[in-house]
């Protein structure tokens, strides 16, 4: 006997078989391009910022903490030797003394695989020849389109030298890249940003008052002028307070806020980080904490005309920023971030954000430093995302609603893309 629902689906193109469906939408997810809203990858243009190659690869600073817990090199030690030397030890101990058991570690076979180099090689030699032998801008194409992604968010420090002089030339950027307006160092250490400042001729005293915010209005917007960020960013340590009684609170409300509200750009927070609880590891040596939500829901509560990005280090906050979503719709969830980027908590979040938020998220961003990494943490990522997805259907079905062909691809690209280029002022689908 025809169920009703099996009729109605030839009729509408409804996926009511479970493995047909789980089939699809892995379909859908592997395939469909997303913009990946928080990257530090940068186009070639970007003299010293622009990293890709085996050597970036293998020292990038989650591998350099997990090589350091399985070697008897001292910090020190570690730290002298070459970029070359380093890769080398870290393939040494990571890939041949021991398997690659890790996120980060099998993220680099994810790479081999994707480039048909041998992950069981005993040294770098065929990896270095192959990098080497590429044509930058061609490679560069052909790893955005391995990722399927089709733009990328660049995280832009306008307090970086190297930065400053880039934009400086006046150069075009590829369009695929779009910048971002990174504002660490202005929240998180005023005296730094006061001498970097005064490098640049702006002369700032200890004490923010009229004529600083008017000097550091004009500073701000003279940037968004120049590089067009599609948000105002920042990371924060899990003491983030608002309101509160410090600096920080002072350049948000006079500062941030306002140069946000009259360009009209996005607010990206991301919170929960502890710089250098280890600084022998350097850039390695960051840890995380849990925040207090409230300071976020504060944000949203008071600046209801102005849209928030957030993203935490704790897996406890993320369930946390859902319920605040629900409450929020001038928030919007983005990413599991670092330390959270790994296969079980991933899908954790994942699911906890579709059953109390649907799609109106962003699941994930790749946060990738070096550019061939943009491969493995989407493969990586689509494959978690795909499994939730399709068992939240097949709950759905198995309630009594079967969904479309047309109604997944709907849900993806509007998770993958729609919901982020909607908040930062993108024309859909362009
Ligand atoms: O995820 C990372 O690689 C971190 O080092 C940070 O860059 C973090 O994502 C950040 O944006 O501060
Ligand atoms: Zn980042």
């Amino acid at each position: 006997m025809v169920s009703l629902m099996e009729k109605r689906g030839a009729a509408v193109d409804l996926l009511t078989d479970p493995a047909e469906l789980r089939r699809y939408v892995e379909l859908v997810v592997e395939t469909t391009p997303v913009s990946d809203v928080h990257t530090h990858v940068f186009p070639p243009e970007f003299e010293g910022l622009f990293s890709h190659g085996i050597d970036d690869l293998l020292t990038y600073h989650y591998l350099i903490a997990e090589t350091l817990r399985s070697t008897d090199i001292s910090h020190a030690r570690f730290w002298e030797l070459s970029k070359t030397a380093r890769a080398d030890l870290v393939w040494r101990s990571l890939f041949v003394e021991n398997t690659p058991l890790s996120e980060a570690a099998r993220g680099i076979v994810s790479i081999f695989d994707a480039f048909g180099l041998d992950p069981r090689s005993p040294d770098l030699a065929e990896a270095r020849n192959y990098f080497k032998s590429l044509n930058l801008n061609d490679h560069l194409d052909r790893v955005l389109e391995m990722s399927g992604v089709s733009e990328l968010v660049m995280t832009n420090d306008p307090f970086d030298e190297r930065e400053a002089h880039v934009w400086g030339t006046g150069a075009n950027l590829d369009s695929r890249f779009h910048a971002s307006f990174r504002l660490d160092a202005l929240l998180g250490d005023w005296g730094e940003t006061v001498e970097i400042l005064a490098s640049r001729g702006l002369s700032l005293g200890p004490m923010i008052d009229d004529g600083a915010v008017s000097e550091l209005r004009h500073f701000l917007d003279s940037w968004i002028a120049r590089i067009k960020p599609l948000y105002i960013a920042a990371s924060l340590p899990p003491e983030f307070r608002y309101p509160d009684t410090n600096v920080c609170d002072q350049l948000l409300r006079q500062v941030v806020l306002p140069t946000a509200r009259e360009h009209g750009l996005a607010l990206a927070l991301m919170i929960g980080v502890r710089r250098g609880v280890n600084p022998a590891l350097k850039s390695a040596g960051d840890g995380m904490g849990k925040a207090d939500i409230r300071a976020l829901e504060n944000l949203c509560a008071e600046n209801p005309d102005l849209r928030f990005m957030a993203t935490f280090l704790s897996r406890e906050n993320q369930h946390e920023l859902c319920v605040s979503a629900r409450k929020f719709n001038n928030l919007m969830p983005f990413g599991c971030w670092w330390f959270l980027n790994n296969p079980s908590i991933v899908s954790e979040i994942t699911n906890e954000r579709l059953e109390l938020l649907g799609p109106s998220f962003i699941p994930q961003h790749s946060d990738a430093r070096v550019l061939e990494q943009l491969i493995y943490k989407w493969r990586h990522a689509r494959v978690q995302i795909a499994t939730v997805l399709s068992e939240t259907y097949a709950r759905l079905l198995q309630s009594g609603r079967a969904v479309t062909r047309d109604e997944v691809v709907r849900d993806v690209q509007r998770m993958f893309s729609g919901n982020f280029r909607a908040w930062v002022g993108l024309s859909p689908g362009a």
